[in-house]
């Protein structure tokens, strides 16, 4: 007798492109069901082996040969899914995920994780019977990169902390983890020239809280701990305003060469490198060198935002003369809207349109010139922003972000002038952290609206209809429990 499922093969966030049930296929895994994988395989079936070994208590051996019962994962030529998609198949005999790269079979298993029940996700051996509903999906993304991002400057997360994000948000395919190292409150990255950035300009954070940085071992293991979840680093150093750290360690990058205090309160605008000093361009120029040869993705995020202090006229000069900076370390340029406005603006640089009123237009002519942009509206996708006035946690400048706020809106309707999925590089939910210390502030904050994201990155428009998300959204709750998130409970969803 076949083992039904009560899920459906839609039950997923981000819902998958397209899915078609046969409840006559469903399969349950036992102690007998084996990972097939081979060798391009392997790591993403020996992660899928630690999601399902401590609530099942299967032994689950990754083996290198077809039989059943199976869970096989192959890295092979699969039509129509691209290069971060996967076909899944549910047969009584075992689940098949087939994609064109580790991606995409990675994309698979995070479905394949929902599809289960959600004492899927408990820490210790649970006694259930583990039914995948049949059928198959096709499934891959809108957008090419869904991004979060982590400020570690208002407030130092350390590298488990880190790393815990990177488990959770990497559930609802995020592919990048944007870490904002470096703003007035404090430098998180160990820089080995400019040693007192770190040790100095490192060791406080808002409100006189504890700092702390990365060394470059560390960063080099975060980044490599998250590539094993299929996720780029991005890492930002702001400028030339958000600055008061490295100012405040280094006297000689200050116009009037002496060093102000460190800064624990939470203003923004205030600080600036010097735009008409050599020295600023050396430092930049070792900073962007060092971090650079530490991060194998394709982008170094520059910052530029609010630069209150600095006249438009140097910030062009400012901008300028980094962008070059950046593609001479061999990366392209990331930054806030704000670098749009650059004349020496490459068209690889990727300007981040945080804004709310919908209308900039520096970045919609450099989206005109072929400059993709990376969409971040701050009353959508600012997850450090109060659900309500009520919320313990989070400030308001750009409004208060419902679970229903995060997830209504269209990256191809949020700016003027960018209206096609081409022109837009994906999306990406900031965390900022003037009010959050911890994991749990973080994923309070996080969660659920980064699910919210996650589905308008990766699921096509059409899909798009706040009652079957938020029907899907409470289906999350018991897997938050059991791996230990502390959520929202908005009482926008009915949660499980
Ligand atoms: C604006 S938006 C900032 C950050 C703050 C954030 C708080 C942007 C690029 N800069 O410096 O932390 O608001 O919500």
């Amino acid at each position: 007798m076949a083992e039904q499922s009560t899920k459906q093969l839609t039950d997923v966030v981000p819902v998958p492109v397209q899915a078609k049930s046969d409840p006559r296929a469903d399969f349950r895994l036992t102690p007998a069901t084996v990972i097939v994988a081979d060798r391009d395989a392997r790591q993403v079936a020996d992660y899928l082996r630690g999601v399902l070994r401590p609530s099942t208590g299967y032994l689950l051996p990754v083996v290198p040969f077809a039989v059943t019962p199976k869970i096989e994962l192959d890295v092979t030529k699969t039509a129509k899914v691209g290069d971060q998609g996967y076909q899944l198949d549910v047969t009584q005999r075992g689940v098949t995920i087939r994609a064109n790269t580790s991606d995409g079979l990675f994309a698979g298993v995070q479905t394949l994780r929902q599809l289960l029940p959600a004492s899927i996700e408990a820490k210790t051996v649970q006694h259930t019977r583990w039914v995948v509903p049949g059928g198959s999906i096709t499934d891959y993304p809108r957008f090419a990169e869904r991004g979060a991002m982590l400020d570690v400057a208002r407030h130092f997360f350390n590298p488990d902390q880190v790393k815990l994000y990177i488990d959770q948000i990497a559930q609802y395919k995020i592919n990048t983890l944007h870490l904002h190292l470096a703003d007035d409150q404090g430098w998180r990255i160990e820089i080995k020239s400019w040693p007192n950035l770190a040790k100095y300009g490192g060791s406080t954070a808002v409100d006189g809280d504890p700092g702390g940085y990365y060394t470059q071992a560390q960063y080099k293991d975060i980044v490599a701990y998250a590539a094993s979840r299929h996720i780029t680093i991005v890492p930002e150093i702001d400028m030339p305003s958000h600055t008061n750290a490295a100012l405040a360690s280094y006297a000689e990058l200050n116009c009037d060469g002496v060093a102000p205090p460190l800064y624990t309160g939470i203003d923004v605008g205030f600080s600036s490198l010097c735009v008409n000093k050599d020295i600023t361009y050396k430092f930049l120029d070792d900073v962007i060198g060092e971090l650079a040869a530490m991060t194998p993705g394709k982008y170094i995020h520059i910052g530029g935002d609010e630069a209150h202090s600095t006249s438009p006229a140097d910030y062009q000069t400012f901008e300028n003369k980094v962008l070059p900076i950046v593609a001479k370390h061999g990366k392209f340029a990331e930054g806030w809207n704000e670098i749009a406005k650059a004349t020496a603006l490459p068209v690889t640089a990727v300007p981040q349109f945080w804004d709310t009123d919908g209308v900039d237009d520096a970045t919609a002519a450099a989206a005109a010139r072929g400059n993709k942009i990376l969409m971040s509206p701050a009353n959508k996708a600012y997850i450090d922003q109060q659900y309500t006035p009520d919320s313990p946690l989070g400030l308001h400048w750009a409004g208060y972000v419902e679970v229903k706020d995060a997830y209504d809106w269209d990256p191809a309707t949020t700016l003027a002038g960018v209206t096609q999925d081409s022109q837009i590089a994906g999306v990406e939910a900031p965390l900022w952290s003037e009010t959050i210390h911890n994991s749990d502030e973080i994923e309070y904050l996080a969660f659920p609206r980064l699910a919210g994201i996650a589905e308008i990155g990766w699921s096509p428009r059409s899909t798009h209809d706040w009652n079957s998300y938020r029907e899907r959204l409470a289906d999350q709750g018991p897997r938050w429990d059991a791996e230990g998130i502390d959520f929202y409970r908005s009482p926008q969803v009915d949660w499980k």
